[in-house]
C-alpha cells in the first residue's frame, strides 16, 4: 500500500521536474541574452559622443524639472484650480483668468492676447507670452571686461546678500575667481552676513567698519580685483527704498566712485526683486532704474510665491532682461532665467500636447 502510493507519486513527480529544467534552461538562455543586450548597450553608451548626448538630455531634463518643482510649485498650483484637466485647446477666458490668478498685470494680459481666438493652442499662447520677454541682455558673455563688475541694488530685504552668495558660487562652479564687496556698511550685520557667505564659499571679501564709506569699499574691492587678477567682481548694498534721498545719493556716488577705479563699471547694476511681492515691485524698479540705469534684474522668492506670472509684467513694463531667478536660501538656489523655458513650463501644466510648439 505504501510502496503504491510512493511509486505513484515518483511517477507524477517526473515530468515535473523535466519541465522545472526546460524552465531553467529558459530561464539561463534569457539572463545570458539580458546579460548581452546589457553589454551591448554598456558598449555603445560608451562612446564619447553619445555619452556626451546621454549627459546633456539628462541636464536638460533635470533643468526642466527644477524649473517646475522648485520655482513654480505654487503658480501652477493656481493654475490648476483655474483649468484643472489638460487640453488641446484653452477658452480665451480661462486663459485671461489663468494669467490674472498668476498675477500678470491685467494690461499686460490684454496686450497679450489681443486678437487670440475664443479656443487658444499652445502654439498661439506660446508665441504671444514668449514675446513680453523681448528685452534680451545686452552681454556679450564671450568677451566680458575682467573684472567684470557687478552692483546689486535692491530694497531692505529682497534678497541682495544671499543672491550675491549664489552668483559667486556660480562663478566659482564656472570656474572663474571672484571677489565680494561688503558695501552694505550701514549694518554691522550685514557685513558679518556676507563675511560668512565668503567663508562658506571659499572667496576673498573686501570689508569695512560699519559707518564707514561704502563707495571706498566698492573701490578697494575692484582695485583688489585688478591687482589680484580676478575675473569677478560683485558688491552689495544696503537696502534702501526709493523714496530716501541719503541713500539714494549714496547709491548714485558709488556707482561714480566704480567708475573711477575701472572704466565702465559697474558693468551691469542688478536690481534684486522680492518675487513675493509680486507687481508692486515694479514700482521700486522703476524708481531705482530712473535714479541710476538698471541693466538687469533677478527675482527671488520664486519658490514661495504663487505670483509666478508677474515675471511676464516685470521684464515688459520695465524693458528689462530677467538674468536669473532665486527658488531657495541656499547657493546652489539660482535659476538662469529663460523665457523659453518658463513659458513651456506654465504651457506643460495646461496642454495636453508637449511637442506643439
Ligand atoms: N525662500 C527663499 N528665500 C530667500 C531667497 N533669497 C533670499 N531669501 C531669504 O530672504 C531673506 C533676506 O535675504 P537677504 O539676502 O538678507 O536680503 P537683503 O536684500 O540682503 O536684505 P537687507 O540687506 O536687509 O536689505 C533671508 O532670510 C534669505 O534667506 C529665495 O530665493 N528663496
Ligand atoms: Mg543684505
Amino acid at each position: 500500500m505504501f510502496s503504491f502510493f510512493k511509486k505513484k507519486k515518483v511517477e507524477k513527480e517526473e515530468p515535473k521536474e523535466e519541465i522545472l529544467v526546460e524552465q531553467e534552461i529558459i530561464e539561463e538562455v534569457k539572463e545570458k541574452t539580458e546579460e548581452t543586450v546589457i553589454e551591448k548597450i554598456e558598449e555603445v553608451s560608451k562612446t564619447p559622443v553619445i555619452q556626451e548626448e546621454m549627459v546633456k538630455e539628462e541636464e536638460a531634463k533635470e533643468e526642466k524639472k527644477g524649473f517646475f518643482s522648485r520655482a513654480l510649485e505654487k503658480t501652477f498650483g493656481t493654475i490648476k484650480t483655474v483649468i484643472p484637466t489638460k487640453k488641446e485647446k484653452i477658452a480665451f477666458d480661462d486663459i485671461e483668468e489663468m494669467l490674472i490668478e498668476a498675477d500678470m498685470e491685467y494690461e499686460i494680459i490684454e496686450k497679450a492676447m489681443d486678437g487670440l481666438p475664443e479656443e487658444i493652442t499652445r502654439k498661439q499662447l506660446r508665441h504671444r507670452l514668449v514675446m513680453l520677454f523681448e528685452h534680451a541682455p545686452d552681454v556679450d558673455l564671450n568677451n566680458l571686461p575682467k573684472p567684470f563688475v557687478r552692483l546689486i541694488i535692491g530694497v531692505n530685504g529682497a534678497g541682495k546678500t544671499t543672491t550675491i552668495a549664489k552668483l559667486a558660487n556660480r562663478s566659482k562652479k564656472e570656474g572663474k575667481s571672484v571677489i565680494l564687496g561688503a558695501g552694505d556698511t550701514f549694518r554691522a550685520a550685514a557685513i558679518e552676513q556676507l563675511s560668512i557667505w565668503a567663508d562658506k564659499l571659499d572667496v576673498p571679501i573686501i570689508k569695512t567698519k560699519q559707518g564707514h564709506d561704502s563707495s571706498a569699499v566698492a573701490y578697494d574691492t575692484i582695485s583688489s580685483a585688478i591687482a589680484r587678477d580676478i575675473d569677478n567682481v560683485i558688491i552689495d548694498t544696503a537696502g534702501r527704498l526709493q523714496t530716501q534721498k541719503n541713500l539714494n545719493n549714496e547709491l548714485i556716488k558709488i556707482v561714480k566712485v566704480c567708475n573711477k577705479a575701472q572704466e565702465n563699471a559697474p558693468h551691469q547694476k542688478l536690481m534684486i526683486l522680492d518675487g513675493t511681492q509680486g507687481n508692486t515691485a515694479i514700482a521700486q524698479a522703476k524708481a531705482f532704474n530712473e535714479m541710476v540705469g538698471i541693466d538687469g534684474i533677478i527675482v527671488t522668492k520664486l519658490d514661495g510665491t504663487a505670483k509666478g506670472g508677474a515675471l511676464f509684467s516685470i521684464s515688459n513694463q520695465l524693458e528689462l532682461p530677467i538674468f536669473f531667478v532665486g527658488v531657495g536660501e541656499k547657493q546652489d538656489d539660482l535659476i538662469e532665467f529663460s523665457p523659453d523655458k518658463f513659458v513651456d513650463s506654465l504651457l506643460d501644466e495646461i496642454y495636453v500636447d508637449e511637442e506643439t510648439n
